[in-house]
């Protein structure tokens, strides 16, 4: 029992954050460390000599001493503290000291500390010795303590089966933070700790595909992941992986056939172009990257420390082992390459009216070839519109911007087509087996915030998936913790915290919020990006989240900062219209992956509608608007997360250069104001984290109780083992119906527990190999 009995760090919430005037009245003659912020902004530590008054003189390492006003110095930790594993060991929890705690770390390459609950992750940008399969088993055996991705996981894996309830990890963080490498890390460690049936392998091998397909070189991030993604991870009752499933969550489309200077298109354009082997090279007319329209707007075409050509190959032997059929993937080159080639067609002017048709010239050629097309029929769909006027149908000519629109309509919608069946067809590759057993375990990883110098409605939906995503964060480290005391009867300091309900509001209120705006405006016929604009400056001027600017743009004050939106295509990309002429043109082609695309978009009309969808029409069933079905997922998303049990990682970026070895202090102080890790630890500290029901308690460990307690009800078994264990009074309190413990309490019983009941197994084999 000596680990039960050990004693325990004491835990103390009366010195946070004490100014240095209350420090100097009880410690006036040690030589106290202290910061000070330099005028660059930076933190730096110094030493006390003397102080008087108002007034401290402090003495700097290199030997500078400075006289400066008691009031602007933060106390620092004492050294034995340096590098503390979790944020709630610090004596003095001030934003300086959890500076220089992480970074104090991280220039050791620890790159993980805990927050409390809370993993944080500081991205090394640089390959770091924390994993792979020793490492993995150091993890499960817990010889290795420290904080990592991997204990979060083995964590997760316990809980499921511990309490029989399905975990999520939920990791957040900047654009170009590291919340994509965090989620294959994770998924590294559940399959080497789940795997045996093989399908392990292919859960990881759906890394590469996506990447290749939903990822791209911005401005933030070479990798940066352009959808959002929910991975379920199903295992059985002997905790083996049974299966997986994948949702994905809105795809960029724009970036198909626009991408700002600098920046690249999906990587899959340039690892086809790069890595294609001749022969298809030449089935597929493949030029050389510069020579597609698309793909030159950025002017970037390789990403430093990249060959897109091996990564060609990756992505080919990945497509093999989920089960994508030669010949599907052969189909899957062909659509890249007919996209590619349509960012090439030109119209030539018919009239004086603007109206034109497409240039017959090697780029519709191969375009119809590729698709499986007639080249008359591909013109028509790029040229005209039909439609119907009472009882006519009659063909209106394009003109030149109307075909460019649809021409890019149609690269758009072949790619996202593309890419959803490429996740159904993973999906079929990696389902559950009929004997599910419902446990599972997701890694949610989304786009991060974004903040660009001109941010259109991409970073729109992007930012607005994060306030959701931080308020399922506040919900759970502060509300839920805070209700619950409260309901249980427990004392406790209430903390404050950010609460990003105005923003979301602000976003989501009916019928006057962004949302239900942009709807509105973008059913109009006559609605335009300026009158769409115009309208939520006059709606919305009072709400403190939202300002509006000049011209067409307005800004909005997220949790993780302002961001001013430019509303140019806002509706038209709300609306995304597909012309029914290219839907009939595409169930037409030979090549059998156009007409799948077709006939799952043959199911929405022209029309956007606005709220529920009205199904009593059939045949007329009708499109939801982009930002009014991404917000019906999130919602179901945030759902199913709630059922779960959160593990929640933050990602950090230490600096804009995605470079190794650079921490700057402001960028990374930002990071933590704005998604409250901060108050997290404030709250865990002052808190419990680990509650279990009476019952539960009393059942799981009353059978190691030495003495037999008179009455057998769970209240006072488990008070019994409390004492039996000498678990002192403030490490635990006693609600209505739980106990609550604080961190790293139970760890010490479950051990006991494990150690007796391995006792007992080894007894009992021993009697049976007797008896035997
Ligand atoms: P993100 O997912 O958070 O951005 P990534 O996971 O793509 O960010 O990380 C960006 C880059 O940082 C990676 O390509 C790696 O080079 C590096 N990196 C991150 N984590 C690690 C690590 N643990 N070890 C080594 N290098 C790392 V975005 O998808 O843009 O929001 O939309
Ligand atoms: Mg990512």
């Amino acid at each position: 029992l000596d680990s039960a009995t050990a004693p325990l760090p004491s835990v103390s919430t009366s010195n946070i954050e004490r100014r240095w005037s209350d420090i100097t009245s009880y410690a006036p003659k040690k030589k106290v460390q202290s910061w000070f912020q330099l005028p660059n902004g930076n933190w730096e530590l110094g030493k006390i000599i003397s102080s008087s008054g108002t007034e401290s003189v402090i003495s700097f390492p290199e030997g500078k001493v400075l006289k400066v006003n008691s009031d602007s110095l933060i106390p620092a930790n004492p050294d034995i503290l340096d590098g503390v594993d979790d944020l709630m060991q610090l004596s003095y929890l001030n934003e300086p000291s959890v500076l220089y705690n992480l970074q104090y770390r991280y220039n050791q390459d620890m790159i993980y500390t805990k927050a409390g609950p809370v993993l944080v992750a500081v991205n090394p940008f640089k390959a770091v010795p924390l994993y792979g399969n020793d490492y993995i088993q150091a993890y499960k055996n817990k010889s290795i303590e420290s904080p990592h991705v991997y204990a979060i996981a083995d964590t997760a894996i316990r809980e499921m089966s511990r309490d029989e309830v399905n975990q999520s990890i939920i990791i957040s963080g900047e654009s170009g933070a590291g919340k994509t490498e965090t989620a294959k890390i994770a998924m590294q460690y559940l399959a080497a700790l789940g795997g045996g049936s093989g399908i392990e392998y292919e859960i990881l091998k759906t890394n590469p595909i996506l990447e290749a397909f939903g990822n791209a070189k911005t401005l933030r991030n070479d990798n940066s992941s352009r959808f959002g993604k929910l991975i379920e991870i199903h295992f059985s009752e002997t905790g083996k992986i049974s299966g997986a499933k994948i949702q994905t969550f809105l795809l960029e489309k724009s970036r198909v056939v626009q991408c700002a200077e600098g920046e690249r298109s999906y990587h899959i354009f340039y690892q086809l172009c790069a890595g294609a082997p001749s022969a298809l090279k030449e089935k597929l007319n493949l030029k050389d990257v510069g020579e597609y329209n698309y793909l030159k707007q950025g002017n970037c075409y390789s990403i430093s420390g990249v060959d897109d050509s091996e990564q060609f190959r990756i992505v080919k032997e990945a497509l093999d082992v989920v089960h994508v059929s030669k010949e599907d993937q052969e189909s899957v080159f062909a659509m890249l390459a007919a996209v590619l080639w349509l960012g090439n067609v030109s119209f030539t002017i018919l009239d004086n009216e603007n109206h034109v048709e497409a240039v017959a010239d090697e780029s519709l050629i191969n375009v119809a070839k590729l698709i499986g097309c007639d080249i008359a029929d591909l013109n028509l769909a790029l040229s005209t519109r039909k439609m119907r006027v009472g009882n006519d149908n009659i063909v209106q000519k394009l003109t030149l911007s109307q075909a460019i629109v649809t021409r890019d309509a149609l690269a758009k919608s072949i790619y996202a087509c593309l890419f959803e069946w490429l996740v159904d067809q993973i999906n079929k590759s990696l389902a559950v087996g009929k004997r599910r057993t419902g446990r599972s375990i997701s890694i949610l990883d989304i786009y991060g915030f974004e903040s660009f110098d001109r941010n259109s409605f991409e970073q729109f939906c992007i930012n607005y998936a994060n306030e959701r995503l931080q308020q399922h964060f506040n919900r759970h480290l502060f509300k839920l913790e805070q209700e619950e005391y409260i309901q249980d009867g427990i004392d406790w300091a209430k903390v404050d915290f950010d609460d990003n309900q105005d923003c979301l509001n602000l976003f989501e209120k009916k019928p006057l919020g962004l949302l239900s705006l942009l709807d509105e405006e973008s059913t109009f016929p006559n609605g335009t990006d300026s009158s769409f604009a115009n309208k939520l400056k006059q709606h919305l001027k009072s709400n403190p989240c939202f300002r509006g600017e000049r011209e067409k743009a307005f800004t909005v004050s997220h949790f993780a900062g302002e961001v001013t939106y430019d509303t140019t295509g806002f509706l038209e990309k709300n609306r995304d219209l597909l012309h029914l002429d290219s839907i009939q043109l595409l169930s037409s082609c030979l090549c059998h992956l156009p007409r799948i695309f077709a006939s799952n978009m043959l199911n929405q009309s022209e029309k956007l509608v606005v709220g529920p969808l009205h199904k009593a029409g059939g045949a007329d069933s009708q499109k939801l608007s982009v930002a009014t079905k991404f917000k019906g997922q999130l919602f179901q998303l945030m759902q199913r997360l709630e059922s779960t049990t959160p593990h929640f990682i933050r990602c950090i970026k230490p600096n804009n250069l995605q470079s190794p070895g650079s921490y700057e202090q402001g960028l990374v102080l930002q990071q933590l104001r704005c998604c409250g890790v901060l108050e997290v630890v404030r709250i865990s500290r002052s808190g419990f984290p680990t509650r279990m029901s009476h019952q539960k308690f009393a059942r799981r460990y009353g059978f190691l109780l030495l003495e037999n307690v008179a009455s057998q009800d769970p209240l006072s078994v488990s008070v019994a083992i409390l004492h039996q264990f000498n678990i002192l009074p403030e490490m635990y309190q006693v609600g209505y119906t739980k106990l609550f413990f604080r961190t790293g309490q139970i760890g010490a019983l479950e051990d006991t527990r494990n150690r007796t009941l391995h006792g007992i197994l080894h007894v009992q084999s021993c009697f049976r190999g007797h008896q035997a």
